[in-house]
């Protein structure tokens, strides 16, 4: 079993080092990491390059000019790994927001699924504490808005921390996907969902990050909710396949 965790950085010099060796150490076999780097002001680019060479064969950096945002490092990701052979393909923020232990439980349910999705909003699972009420208010709501339009049937379409068998990324047209904020997980989970592939979904607390500012703004959910009805126009034919 192989499986690679791509994890997208901007500014997490802190956070890096501890994500890739609390990854490393987990009780999994041949687990890789692709560090996609947007050229970080703060040198995290260069701590990745320092990883890639302490862990020739575990560690991989891509190197990005500038901030050009979650959606399309993923999507550079996903298809850098499709080129390989590995068979599960995980998301996961570098601000230990996800849990990474929690991947060995993604695994095993991976067994009776095709995507697994870390959530928040089923019991068991929590939003980090400590976030301002109109951040906590914004991401149930665009959650509960995203679900009743797009009518996917998971209760967390924006918590970001997902495993994928590769079947499902190599048949998904990452080509259309053009959303780069944060409506890129609705868009992923939408097609996802279209096509008929069995999404599952796992507890977990979301934390708020400890190092490191936070990137994101009211005007980034805002512009979330207002994509999801462009969404359903989108990819009206888009064929059910399984
Ligand atoms: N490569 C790349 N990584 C990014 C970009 N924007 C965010 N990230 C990374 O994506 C992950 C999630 O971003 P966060 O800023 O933590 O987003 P969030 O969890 O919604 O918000 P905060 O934790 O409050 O900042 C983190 O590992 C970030 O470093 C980007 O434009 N390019
Ligand atoms: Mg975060």
């Amino acid at each position: 079993m192989s499986i690679a965790v791509i994890i997208p950085t901007f500014n997490e010099k802190e956070n890096l080092p501890k994500i890739a060796e609390q990854l490393l150490a987990l009780p999994v076999d041949d687990l890789r990491l692709l560090i996609i780097d947007d050229n970080s002001p703060d040198g995290t680019g260069q701590i990745a390059d320092e990883l890639a060479l302490q862990f020739p064969d575990r560690v991989s950096v891509m190197h990005r000019s500038g901030k050009l945002g979650l959606g399309t490092a993923y999507i550079s990701g996903f298809k850098q790994l499709l080129k390989t052979d590995v068979r599960y393909i995980a998301q996961m923020d570098a601000d230990f927001s996800h849990p990474p232990e929690k991947l060995v439980e993604f695994i095993n349910a991976l067994k009776e699924a095709d995507i697994v999705f870390g959530s928040r909003y089923i019991p068991g699972g929590s939003l980090a504490h400590d976030w301002p009420a109109w951040r906590k208010f914004l991401s149930r709501f665009g959650n509960e808005y995203a679900r009743a339009i797009l009518r996917v049937p998971v209760n967390d379409m924006t918590g970001g921390f997902r495993l994928w068998k590769r079947e499902v990324l190599s048949t998904i047209p990452l080509d259309e996907v053009r959303s780069n904020g944060y409506v890129f997980q609705v868009e992923m989970a939408y097609l996802a969902s279209k096509m008929g592939f069995h999404i599952t979904e796992i507890p977990f607390h979301f934390a708020e990050r400890q190092f490191g500012q936070s990137k994101m703004n009211l005007s980034i959910q805002t512009e979330a909710a207002l994509r999801v009805w462009q969404l359903r126009s989108r990819y009206k034919n888009i064929k059910r396949i399984k």
